[in-house]
């Protein structure tokens, strides 16, 4: 039986060892406690931050920290996603971090669980104008959009981003997603996205939603 606040505690902690045995554990036990182990990983990277505002870890502990999630996702990505027998043609889709931003840890994860989960993902990194995130949409033919930021400053870009697609006359034709630590039903209101997440998971079940329209 896995303790989960020790996991959190050893993801805090930046001990990679300890967590790979952990949710090495997990897997071997038949995977149903995933989830619970990514919310752990996730409450970790809260210590971590937490640390860091204090002054204990600095930037490069941070970075490090986003490696292990990276590392927890990939041990536990086959039993987080969902099988619902979606076994249609990959659609492709645009995920990025949005203008101002450089975090990039949620949204890898968000991306390897979309791929897993069979979607064709055009990632156009961190930082991403509006303007670009539009015209890849409109050359590639692109219906769905997920837009990452965890800075506050990001909303501002999610909504901007938004925008754009109605100046370019195209709002109508993309369903947007956006996502991260500050997202909430209120920013999603403000942003006129079209949903919101914070977990990969229901982030999987819109786009497939979507996708299937
Ligand atoms: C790691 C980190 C960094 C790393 C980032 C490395 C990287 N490659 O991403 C580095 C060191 C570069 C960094 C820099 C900075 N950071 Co920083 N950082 C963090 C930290 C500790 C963790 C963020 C993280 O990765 N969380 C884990 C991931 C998995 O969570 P997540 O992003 O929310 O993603 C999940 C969901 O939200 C969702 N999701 C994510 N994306 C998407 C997208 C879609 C479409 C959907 C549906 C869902 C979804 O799925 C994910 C998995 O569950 C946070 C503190 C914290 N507790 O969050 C601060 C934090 C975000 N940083 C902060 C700050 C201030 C900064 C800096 C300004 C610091 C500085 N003075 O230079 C710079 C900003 C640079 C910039 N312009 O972006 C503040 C933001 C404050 C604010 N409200 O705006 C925070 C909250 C720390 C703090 N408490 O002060 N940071």
């Amino acid at each position: 039986m896995i303790d989960f606040d020790a996991l959190a505690e050893v993801m805090g902690d930046l001990d990679e060892d300890a967590m790979t045995q952990m949710l090495e554990d997990v897997m071997s036990a038949g995977g149903q406690d995933a989830q619970k182990a990514m919310d752990a990983c996730q409450k970790g990277m809260d210590i971590v931050g937490t640390r860091f505002e204090s002054g204990e870890y600095f930037v490069g502990d941070l970075i490090y920290a986003g490696e292990l999630m990276t590392k927890a996702v990939d041990i536990l990505k086959d039993a987080l996603v969902k099988d619902d027998g979606y076994t249609q043609e990959k659609t492709k889709m645009i995920l990025c971090t949005v203008k101002n931003d450089l975090h990039d840890i949620g949204k890898n994860i968000v991306r390897s669980m979309l791929e897993a989960a069979g979607f064709d993902v055009l990632d156009l990194g961190i930082d991403v104008p509006p303007e670009k995130i539009v015209e890849t949409a409109k050359n590639e033919n692109i219906r769905i959009v997920g837009l990452s930021g965890v800075l506050t400053l990001a909303i501002d870009s999610m909504k901007a981003t938004v925008d754009a697609f109605q100046a370019a006359g195209m709002r109508d034709k993309v369903k947007i997603v956006i996502g991260g630590a500050p997202v909430n039903a209120a920013v999603c209101a403000q942003t006129g996205a079209d949903a919101w997440a914070t977990s990969p998971q229901t982030t999987i079940d819109y786009c497939r939603t979507w996708a299937n329209e």
